[in-house]
């Protein structure tokens, strides 16, 4: 049986990270065979890519177009869909995603205003056409997910997209859910704002339901949104 893909989106300091693991963790207790990896990331190259864009400011590089960042992301994407995720579904495996196409989408589309069907065209060519089974948008409104991030001022390295202004994080939360009513029941919006133990709990019923219908049916079958808050 082909496998399940999930990827998490959202702005800053949503949960992402943290509700990934804790999915991986709970779905590989209950016997399921797990791959969790993140975006920009996951194999040696897309590291390296990773790495380049992320910290290329602090690495006295000069400024870097906002086309380019688009295409180191997508490029790094390429591979990782190649040499990772695809071989782990076509093995029957579950593949939890930290980011992935929807970032480009909503970072360097809506935060950094280029051309949406340009970049949509980029990911089919990266991906050649795969799409996640289910994206689960965590959502919170922008200042409260970069206080938890940086509130006590001790959160993590910042990068070049911490870096933006609140504006811009504003403009990447408004593309997310345009793009979650555009797909329809493959984005399901969580509110993030509560509780991780809460938040854990509406994402772990939203994929069981997913993998109940899997089995039920052993083949793509729409499934019902458990969570559709939005602000
Ligand atoms: N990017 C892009 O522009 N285009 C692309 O195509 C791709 C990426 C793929 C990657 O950064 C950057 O690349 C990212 C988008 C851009 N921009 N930035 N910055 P990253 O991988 O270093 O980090 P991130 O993906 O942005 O993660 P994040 O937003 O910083 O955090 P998060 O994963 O959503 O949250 P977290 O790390 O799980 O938690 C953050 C803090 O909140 C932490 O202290 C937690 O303990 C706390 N937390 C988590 N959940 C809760 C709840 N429920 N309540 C209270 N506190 C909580």
């Amino acid at each position: 049986m082909q496998g399940l893909f999930v990827s998490f989106e959202g702005p800053e300091g949503a949960g992402k990270t943290t509700q990934a693991r804790r999915l991986a963790e709970d779905l590989r207790s209950e016997g399921h065979d797990v791959v969790l990896t993140r975006e920009p990331g996951g194999t040696p190259l897309a590291e390296a890519v990773r790495g380049l864009v992320l910290r290329h400011a602090e690495s006295g590089g000069v400024p870097m177009s906002a086309a380019t960042e688009a295409l180191l992301f997508t490029a790094a994407r390429a591979d990782h869909v190649d040499r990772l995720i695809r071989p782990a579904l076509d093995a029957g495996r579950v593949v939890i995603c930290d980011r992935f196409t929807g970032s480009t989408l909503a970072y360097q589309g809506g935060g950094r205003g280029l051309d949406a069907d340009a970049l949509t065209a980029a990911q089919e060519l990266a991906t050649g056409g795969l799409r996640p089974d289910l994206t689960l948008l965590l959502d919170l409104p922008v200042r409260d997910g970069l206080d938890r991030r940086f509130g006590d001022g001790e959160g993590d390295t910042p990068n070049r997209m911490d870096a933006e202004s609140e504006a811009f994080h504003e403009r990447v939360r408004a593309t997310y859910h345009r793009l979650a009513a555009a797909e329809g029941s493959t984005w399901v919006i969580v509110d993030a704002g509560r509780p991780p133990v809460a938040v854990a709990a509406a994402i772990g019923d939203t994929v069981r339901s997913v993998l109940r219908n899997r089995r039920t049916s052993d083949r793509r079958v729409p499934h019902q949104a458990v969570e559709t808050g939005r602000p």
